[in-house]
């Protein structure tokens, strides 16, 4: 660790807090995620090592490049590649006037880099603006795999720390899209946690949500935020959409 001058804290991870710092010898700026490694615990957490086995097969420029993995007696270190802010900081500093060429750029790498974990059979799930970094060249990458999965291998049950309970954001939608209906998904109560809960018709149209979008966006927009993921466009396909059709990657 004395490789490493620490600088300021910069976020908080899925299992640890990160730092901006420095390599003492190339000057390179890095950013630092710390696991504290508790006594009475059985070692490495779970989110830390399952971050570290995805994102070491998971090289692509929309996903965070993990440099290093250093480790001393109380504590494991991640090294990522440093990015200037994440997008929840990027947003709030907008105030709600986002340039629609920058969100369809981001989109765009978005989707390449959740494309590129989907053909390594990598769900990220936990993707929120928070874990998107981006750097003042215009590019956006995918961080934190802490709640990720490898899928493909079938796993039976999961356990209660690595399942994401996004019920806020599901009540969200339900109320602005509308519950989904068994027609609209059958499979939807042969899900293996499924209970009963109000159904909620929808009280806006997108268009009232993302106003700038224009219709071949709403049109995207909608099939991503297909509930049945039978219905629900994939990232490769959404790459295809005619929103995309006069953007010019970099
Ligand atoms: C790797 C893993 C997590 C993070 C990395 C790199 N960079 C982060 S979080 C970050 C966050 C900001 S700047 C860099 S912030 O100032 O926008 N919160």
């Amino acid at each position: 660790m004395q490789k490493y001058e620490k600088l300021e804290k910069i976020g908080e991870g899925t299992y640890g807090t990160v730092f901006k710092a420095k390599n003492r010898e190339t000057h390179e700026i890095v950013a630092l995620k710390r696991v504290r490694l508790d006594d009475d615990d059985e070692g490495v957490p779970s989110s830390a090592l399952r971050e570290i086995c995805l994102l070491k097969e998971l090289k692509h420029k929309n996903i965070v490049r993990l440099h290093d993995v250093l480790h001393s007696d109380k504590k494991l270190t991640l090294v990522f590649e440093f990015c200037d802010q994440d997008l929840k900081k990027y947003f709030d500093s907008c105030n709600g006037d986002l340039d629609p060429e920058i969100v369809k750029s981001f989109l765009f790498q978005l989707l390449k880099g959740l494309g590129f974990c989907h053909s390594r059979n990598v769900l990220h799930r936990d993707l929120k603006p928070q874990n998107l970094l981006i750097n003042r060249n215009g590019e956006l990458k995918l961080a934190d795999f802490g709640l990720a999965r490898a899928f493909g291998i079938p796993v039976r049950c999961y356990s209660a720390e690595a399942q994401p309970c996004p019920q806020v954001t599901l009540d969200h939608m339900d109320t602005l899209l509308g519950t989904p209906t068994e027609e609209q998904w059958p499979a939807m109560t042969k899900l293996p946690d499924y209970k009963p809960y109000p159904m909620y018709p929808a009280t806006t149209s997108l268009v009232n949500v993302v106003p700038k979008l224009n219709a071949t966006g709403r049109d995207l927009l909608q099939n991503l935020l297909k509930c049945n993921p039978v219905q629900r466009i994939s990232a490769e396909e959404a790459l295809q959409h005619p929103y995309f059709s006069d953007f010019c990657p970099p």
